[in-house]
């Protein structure tokens, strides 16, 4: 009996999203939410992280390749401002960077595995050392909004959020990667060439300073997202 009441109590901790956790699930367009999934790509792990930067899962989160045919697209305008809104805990609820990619499809955003040497980073929130301390500025954000670069090309992207908690990563593979890929559709782009460009997975590596830290002791001074330079277009 009490074995039996320890499995219910296991596979209801399974099936339950786990506390503390994340999810980018609402694209914010022109100062509107729109309702979760409409156009981010939907996931299969409820609120978990990736934590295997050389999985396939790193592009998108897992199911993400699979559900770009039932994701739509909506048109931003280059140079506006977009955001995403934090859904299933509600609040970024652990301590790291923050990073922002697009990626150009070469036909439609719905049919694009995001594979190759095309990912630029658009916006990045890293640590904040001002008060004499590791503080970092994502802590406890209901939502993110940044600008598409104003010469960013005309065409179909997916824009990817990216939120790397890193209470855990002393040990390699013990970041975790909140990851969201929304469908957008530039208009009034410009012609600007964005760079420099990584793929994923590939451009990350789980032995860099930026993935392999103890933020907690001894104290950090310094500390660098990992992936490329912003490119602000
Ligand atoms: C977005 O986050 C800011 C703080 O970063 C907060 O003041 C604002 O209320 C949030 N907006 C929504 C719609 O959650
Ligand atoms: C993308 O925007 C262009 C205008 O720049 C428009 O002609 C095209 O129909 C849009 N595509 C989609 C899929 O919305
Ligand atoms: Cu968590």
């Amino acid at each position: 009996m009490k074995s039996f009441i320890a499995l219910l109590a296991a596979s209801a901790a399974l099936l339950q999203p786990a506390l503390a956790h994340y999810q980018f699930n609402q694209l914010v367009v022109n100062g509107v939410a729109n309702a979760d999934f409409v156009y981010i790509r939907k996931n299969t792990n409820i609120n978990s992280p990736v934590s295997d930067v050389n999985s396939n899962d790193i592009r998108c989160n897992v199911g993400g390749l699979a559900s770009g045919s039932t994701t739509s697209i909506v048109n931003v305008a280059a140079g506006s401002q977009v955001g995403f809104n934090v859904g299933y805990g509600g609040t970024i609820g652990h301590p790291g960077p923050l990073v922002v990619y697009l990626a150009k499809a070469p036909s439609t955003a719905a049919s694009f595995d995001g594979s190759g040497a095309v990912w630029f980073k658009i916006y990045q929130i890293g640590a904040d050392f001002s008060s004499g301390s590791l503080k970092w500025p994502t802590d406890g954000k209901t939502n993110i909004t940044f600008k598409i670069p104003s010469s960013t090309p005309n065409g179909q992207y997916l824009l990817r959020i990216e939120h790397i908690a890193l209470h855990g990563a002393s040990t390699v593979g013990g970041s975790q990667h909140y990851i969201s890929c929304a469908h957008i559709n530039v208009t009034n782009g410009g012609s600007g060439n964005p760079g420099p460009k990584i793929a994923l997975p590939g451009g990350y590596n789980p032995n860099d300073p930026s993935l392999l830290i103890n933020i907690y002791w001894p104290p950090v001074t310094s500390y660098t997202p990992p992936g490329p330079s912003v490119w602000s277009g």
